[in-house]
């Protein structure tokens, strides 16, 4: 059946948020459905100006993940990665360490250590069975989003110390926000 629903941007859902902290679900088929939340994701993502997002980020605690490194840029080498049931299959021995931020931690960035490169399987928005290589951003990149989907942020690869003092800004910048309307 021809589809012609518009394309929407979602609410992205802030820490401390508990659909941040839930394991995501499996899709447990790539159908029409699907596409739309990635393509939703992938405008919700654009117009934030971030270069990743999982669907936990938008409530919806399933196991789809979108990354576009070059926002805006249209290059040869311009990949725009759509990613269902994904599986970590490879880490290398090598760590890199990047400073990350993340949508659902607004304002706030810290150092953390992940594997270099990592290999992963997943699905396609056609349903197709994939495996990629990642390095660099890439690699840090889809292990943010992977977390996301197993209920982890960034924050919890930082001290306590770390953590609890953003995780207390966080709270009291929403209750800035509710009071004021
Ligand atoms: O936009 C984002 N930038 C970013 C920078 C360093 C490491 C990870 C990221 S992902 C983040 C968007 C986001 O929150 N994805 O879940
Ligand atoms: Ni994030």
């Amino acid at each position: 059946m021809l589809c012609l629903t518009p394309m929407a941007i979602l609410t992205i859902h802030t820490a401390p948020d508990p659909v941040l902290k839930q394991k995501a679900l499996p899709v447990p088929a790539v159908d029409d459905r699907v596409r739309q939340l990635l393509d939703d994701m992938l405008e919700t993502m654009y117009a934030a100006k971030g270069i990743g997002l999982a669907a936990p980020q938008v409530g919806i605690s399933e196991r789809v993940l979108v990354i576009d490194l070059n926002p805006g840029e249209d290059t040869q080498d311009k990949k725009i990665y759509k990613i269902i049931n994904p599986e970590i299959t490879w880490v290398s021995d090598e760590d890199s360490r990047y400073e990350e931020g993340c949508l659902s931690v607004p304002t706030h960035y810290a150092d953390v250590v992940r594997p270099a490169s990592v290999k992963v399987k997943y699905l396609d928005e056609t349903g197709a069975v994939q495996e990629l290589s990642a390095e660099g951003l890439l690699a840090t990149c889809i292990q943010h989003e992977i977390d996301h989907l197993d209920g982890i942020l960034f924050i919890d690869h930082i001290s306590a110390l770390k953590r609890n003092i953003i995780l207390r800004k966080l709270l009291k910048t929403r209750q800035n926000l509710e009071s004021a309307d």
